[in-house]
C-alpha cells in the first residue's frame, strides 16, 4: 500500500465521504478507489471555500477535506485557506508536494512556508514511515485543539513509495475535551450575577462546540441579552426576548446600545478578533474571555477573566454556578421588556427601507422578502462581501442553529456560492442560499456549474445593481470618469448556460413568487439564479440611502 492508499484508508476510517478538489492530487485517484467522491470545482479557491461550508456546518462532527496540485494549484488556494483560518474552520489541506529535492528552491511554491500564517498547522511528508504519524497530529489538532486549517502537504515520491509494515501505525485520536478551573468559574458565575447590566457575546464557537442550548439556558437563567458575532449568527433565535442581534461592520440598534453601555460581558465561543467585519465595546467593560484557545484572549481585547475549554462543558458548569448563586429557577432583571422596546423601536425606523417598492428593488426590501418567504428552520442562508454581507447581517432573522452561516474577518468576495455548496453537501435536506453583488459573481459564479453537476442544488440570490455598492468613498474620479467599480451582466443568462434556472425579478412585487419558485426547483434538484435588478443602496445607515448613485 502506498502513501496515498494509505491515507485514503486513514480518511475512510475517519468518517470523511467527499473530498473537495481540483486536479490533479494523489488523493482523488486513491480516495475515488475507497468509494469516496471527489468533486472538481471550477477553481481552486472555490474548492477550498467549499470544504470550509462543509465543515462550518458539521460542528467538528465531520471536518472538510481538500486536495489541489502543487505550485499552481496551492497557489491559487491561498484566499480560502486565509478565510478559514480567520473564522477558525477545521479543514484538512492536502496539496500534492513539491518533489522533495524541489522544496526549498528558488521560485518553487512551498504551501507549508507559504501558507504558515493561513493554517494553525503546515507539514509535509518526509518519508512514507511518518505518513501514520503525521495523519495522527493532523486528526488530533482538527479535533481536538483550536480549529483551522491543518495543511498535509504530499510530496509525491513519497506519498508514491510504499508505506512499510512498522509505518502503518495510524490511530484515531479521541477528542480531548478540557475545562476551566472551578475558582475561574466560580469568579465568572459570581461577577456575572452581581453586574448591572450583563451580556452575552457568543460566536461559531457555540454551534461547533453544540453549545447552543446550554447558552439560551444561561441567558435565561441571567435574564441577559445575547448578542451574536458574524459567525455565531444562528446560535440564537433571533426571534427570542433575549436576543439583541447579530453584527459585522453593521448591527442592530439594540445590539449597539448594549455593547456600548453594559457593564460586564460574557464573550463565549469567540476568539473577540479586532477586525473591519466585528463589533467592538469599550475596553472600560468587565470581560469574561471563555473560548478553548489561551492565545486568542488578550489578542486585542483586555481579558479580566479567561475560561479556556469546550464551550457546552464551561457553559454548563457556568450554569451550575450561577443556579448555586441565584436558584434553580434563575431571576428577573427587566431586560426582556427594555429589549422589546428597543427591539421595536429600532424594526419601526427601518421599516420604510425593508417595505420599499422601488425600482429597481431595493436589496433592503428582497431582504425582507427572504424574511417572509423561506421556510427558514429548513434553510441555510449566507451573505457574501460588500453590502449584501452589511445589510443582511442585522435584517435578515435567523432562526435555528446554522439557518444562517455568517462568516469573514477580510471577507472573500464570492464565497457564498462554494460556502454553500459545501453547506448542501452537509444537510442536503436544507434550502442553501447565496445572498451575493453582480461583483461576487464573478469570483466564483461559474461553480453554479459545480453545484448543477455535484447534484447540490443552490439557490443565488444575486443583487444586480451594476456597481460595487461600497465603493463610492476612496475612488470618486477613477468612478466618474472611467467606471471602476461599474460592470453588466445577464446573470439569470449565464447561470442557465451552466445548467441552472434562471429567473429575472425587476418588480418587488415578483419577489415572493420567486423565492418560492426557486424553493420548489431546489427540491427538484435544480440550482437558481434569481438575477434581482437592485438599485445602488450603501448599507451602513439610512443616511447614505443613495438613489442620485443608481445606474440601472
Ligand atoms: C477577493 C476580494 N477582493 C476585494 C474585496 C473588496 N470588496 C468588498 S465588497 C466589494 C464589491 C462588492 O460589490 P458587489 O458584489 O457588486 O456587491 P454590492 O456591494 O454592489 O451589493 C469589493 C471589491 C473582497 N472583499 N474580496
Ligand atoms: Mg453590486
Amino acid at each position: 500500500m502506498n502513501g496515498a492508499e494509505y491515507i485514503a484508508k486513514i480518511l475512510k476510517e475517519e468518517g470523511v465521504s467527499w473530498l473537495s478538489c481540483f486536479p490533479s492530487n494523489p488523493m482523488i485517484e486513491a480516495l475515488a478507489k475507497e468509494g469516496i467522491r471527489p468533486i472538481a470545482f471550477r477553481h481552486e479557491r472555490g474548492a477550498v471555500m467549499a470544504a470550509d461550508g462543509y465543515a462550518r456546518v458539521s460542528d467538528r462532527k465531520n471536518i472538510g477535506v481538500v486536495g489541489m496540485q502543487s505550485q499552481a494549484g496551492a497557489e491559487n488556494s491561498m484566499g480560502g485557506l486565509a478565510q478559514a483560518n480567520a473564522d477558525n474552520v477545521p479543514i484538512l489541506v492536502l496539496p500534492g508536494g513539491n518533489p522533495l529535492n524541489m522544496l526549498f528552491v528558488r521560485p518553487n511554491f512551498s504551501a507549508v512556508n507559504s501558507w504558515a500564517t493561513v493554517s494553525r498547522s503546515a507539514e509535509f511528508i518526509t518519508s512514507p514511515d511518518q505518513t501514520g504519524n503525521v495523519m495522527r497530529r493532523a486528526f488530533h489538532r482538527l479535533k481536538s485543539s483550536a480549529p483551522g486549517p491543518v495543511v498535509v502537504e504530499l510530496p509525491p515520491e513519497v506519498v508514491g513509495l510504499d508505506v512499510p509494515d512498522a509505518g502503518q501505525n495510524y490511530q484515531s485520536p479521541r477528542e480531548v475535551i478540557g475545562v476551566p478551573s472551578a475558582g475561574d468559574l466560580a469568579d465568572a458565575a459570581k461577577t456575572l450575577v452581581d453586574a448591572k447590566d450583563a451580556m452575552i457575546w457568543a460566536g461559531g464557537g457555540v454551534m461547533s462546540a453544540d453549545a447552543t442550548e446550554e447558552l439560551r439556558e444561561l441567558a435565561e437563567l441571567l435574564e441577559v441579552p445575547v448578542y451574536t458575532s458574524l459567525p455565531g449568527k444562528s446560535a440564537i433565535d433571533e426571534r427570542h426576548p433575549l436576543a439583541i442581534g447579530s453584527g459585522g461592520l453593521t448591527t442592530t440598534g439594540p445590539a449597539r446600545k448594549w455593547l456600548q453601555e453594559s457593564d460586564c460581558m460574557l464573550a463565549v465561543g469567540t476568539s473577540l478578533t479586532t477586525t473591519p467585519y466585528g463589533q467592538r465595546f469599550p475596553q472600560e467593560k468587565f470581560l469574561i474571555h471563555a473560548v478553548n484557545d489561551v492565545n486568542e484572549m488578550n489578542k486585542d481585547t483586555i481579558c479580566d477573566i479567561g475560561l479556556v475549554g469546550h464551550a457546552k462543558y464551561t457553559l454548563q458548569l457556568l450554569i451550575d454556578q450561577v443556579k448555586g448563586l441565584i436558584g434553580e429557577g434563575g431571576r428577573e432583571t427587566g431586560a426582556k421588556d427594555r429589549i422589546k422596546a428597543e427591539k421595536d423601536a429600532w424594526w419601526e425606523s427601518w421599516m420604510p427601507y425593508l417595505t420599499n417598492d422601488s425600482k429597481p428593488i431595493s436589496p433592503y426590501r428582497v431582504i425582507w422578502e427572504l424574511n417572509q418567504n423561506l421556510d427558514k428552520e429548513n434553510s441555510i442562508v449566507t451573505h457574501d462581501a460588500g453590502a449584501p454581507r452589511d445589510q443582511m447581517a442585522p435584517f435578515y432573522t435567523a432562526t435555528t442553529p446554522h439557518s444562517y452561516v455568517g462568516w469573514g474577518k477580510t471577507t472573500h468576495l464570492g464565497a457564498s456560492i462554494p460556502l454553500m455548496i459545501g453547506a448542501k453537501k452537509a444537510m442536503p435536506e436544507r434550502m442553501c442560499v447565496a445572498f451575493m453583488g453582480d461583483a461576487a459573481f464573478g469570483m466564483s459564479g461559474l461553480d453554479i456549474e459545480t453545484s448543477v453537476r455535484a447534484e447540490l442544488p443552490i439557490t443565488v440570490v444575486l443583487l444586480n445593481n451594476g456597481i460595487m455598492a461600497t465603493y463610492p468613498g476612496g475612488t470618486p474620479t477613477a468612478r466618474e470618469q472611467f467606471g471602476v467599480t461599474h460592470m453588466t451582466g445577464d446573470y439569470a443568462q449565464i447561470a442557465m448556460g451552466m445548467g441552472a434556472e434562471g429567473i429575472r425579478v425587476s418588480d418587488a412585487a415578483e419577489l415572493p413568487g420567486a423565492i418560492q419558485e426557486a424553493a420548489k426547483l431546489n427540491k427538484e434538484g435544480k440550482s437558481v439564479m434569481l438575477d434581482v435588478k437592485t438599485r445602488n443602496e450603501d448599507s451602513r445607515a439610512p443616511a447614505r440611502f443613495v438613489e442620485e448613485n443608481t445606474v440601472n
